[in-house]
């Protein structure tokens, strides 16, 4: 088969480079992950796949290995192994629960991440939020979907509280992931040779809006809880999907934590910093000090309490794990003081 006609086929999975390996090996994208492997597409067939040894080593930042999202190179064979995993474009990652400090890949080599949250209990603009965070340092850009626009009744007004906490140019889409005709917007995040990824708690409806999308029900759904609208982690691993519009979606598992990695730059709160910058004392704490331009912003309304909250509690974390990560780092390289670049974007460093 000629190498237009390979990359050709590949486009279908949003590749978008011009070459591929030599040397025998082959290109594919990670579809799935699982205890026993991988699943790899490379345009045409979908087949499991080993990881190479070298991706197995103890101490491997587990960053570094295969993720969902991640075009690999793989030696033919049974079973094929994955050899290298490419550059990645864009890289969505949150800090794992618990407390050693480690990355966990959620999704790479996306173009959009579509953060849902439920207009029923489920809705919490500080939890929008703390996504938008993780986000900015992934490269791809954020899209918040507000899913179960028919069941709720004062859907109007949660959309209107968040359209007025979130800045202007971030896309908010109220639907019924259920519904085709009310999730046609979406088509434009959805172009042919894009890739998507849909994020959000446990119920909130990630696996009804991609099987609306599919025009098939591929995956499985199950219903909330009444009392309080939590689902029940249906989804357990991440999976990625040929759209029938030409790109490809991510359905992911409903996160319950999703802390900060430390290399946010918070720059969603930018105005609050701005603010901080007008208070009459340059070291102000903002609490009884005269002239604090944040308190008067907080007595007037310009700046809800809530915002404020979120914006202390997601910046002590960010200052958290950056410390944390530090030293994890300066242990790693016996005590030396190192130059991190910071952020991820795009390609990783490696050592
Ligand atoms: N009426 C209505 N029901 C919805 C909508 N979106 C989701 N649901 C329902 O909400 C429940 C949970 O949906 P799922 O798609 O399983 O949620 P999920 O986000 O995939 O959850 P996990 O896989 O556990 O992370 C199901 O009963 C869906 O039918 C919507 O927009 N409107
Ligand atoms: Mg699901
Ligand atoms: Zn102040």
């Amino acid at each position: 088969m000629s190498e237009a006609t390979l990359i050709d086929r590949l486009r279908h999975i949003g590749w978008r480079g011009e070459s591929l390996p030599s040397g025998g090996l082959r290109l594919a994208r990670v579809v799935a992950q699982h205890r026993a492997g991988y699943e790899l597409h490379d345009g045409e067939h979908l087949f499991g796949a080993q990881p190479a040894g070298h991706f197995l080593k103890r101490g491997l930042d587990p960053a570094e290995r295969p993720a969902v999202g991640d075009f690999v190179e793989f030696e033919p064979g049974a079973p094929p192994h994955i050899q290298k995993v490419l550059a990645r474009r864009t890289v969505l990652s949150r800090a794992a629960a618990g407390e050693r400090y480690e990355r966990q890949v959620i999704a790479t080599n996306i173009d959009y991440v579509l953060v849902l949250t439920g207009l029923d209990g489920d809705f919490n603009p500080s939890r929008i939020e703390r996504y938008l965070s993780l986000i900015e340092d992934s490269g791809a850009r954020p899209v918040v979907l507000l899913s179960k626009l028919d069941l709720t009744e004062d859907a109007a007004d949660r959309v209107a509280e968040l359209r007025g906490r979130l800045p202007g140019e971030v896309p908010m889409h109220a639907i019924n992931g259920k519904d085709p005709a009310s999730i046609a917007v979406l088509a434009e995040y959805l172009r042919p040779g894009d890739s998507a990824v849909l994020v959000g708690s446990s119920g909130a409806g990630k696996s009804t809006l991609t099987n609306t999308l599919l025009g098939v029900d591929r995956m499985a759904t199950s219903a909330v809880r009444a009392h309080d609208s939590r689902g029940r982690h249906t989804t357990t691993h991440r999976a990625l999907l040929q759209l029938p519009t030409g790109g490809c979606l991510i359905d992911t598992p409903g996160m319950r934590e999703l802390k900060l990695t430390g290399d946010e730059n918070l720059d969603l709160f930018a105005d609050i910093d701005e603010l901080a910058e007008l208070c009459r004392f340059a070291d102000c704490g903002h609490g009884s000090e005269p002239g604090c331009a944040v308190q008067e912003a907080l007595d007037n309304g310009a700046l809800s309490a809530e915002r404020w909250r979120n914006y202390l509690k997601l910046r002590d974390e960010r200052e958290d794990q950056a410390a944390t990560l530090e030293a994890r780092l300066r242990r790693q390289r016996g005590g030396r003081p190192i130059d991190r670049p910071h952020g991820h974007r795009g390609q990783r460093e490696r050592d």
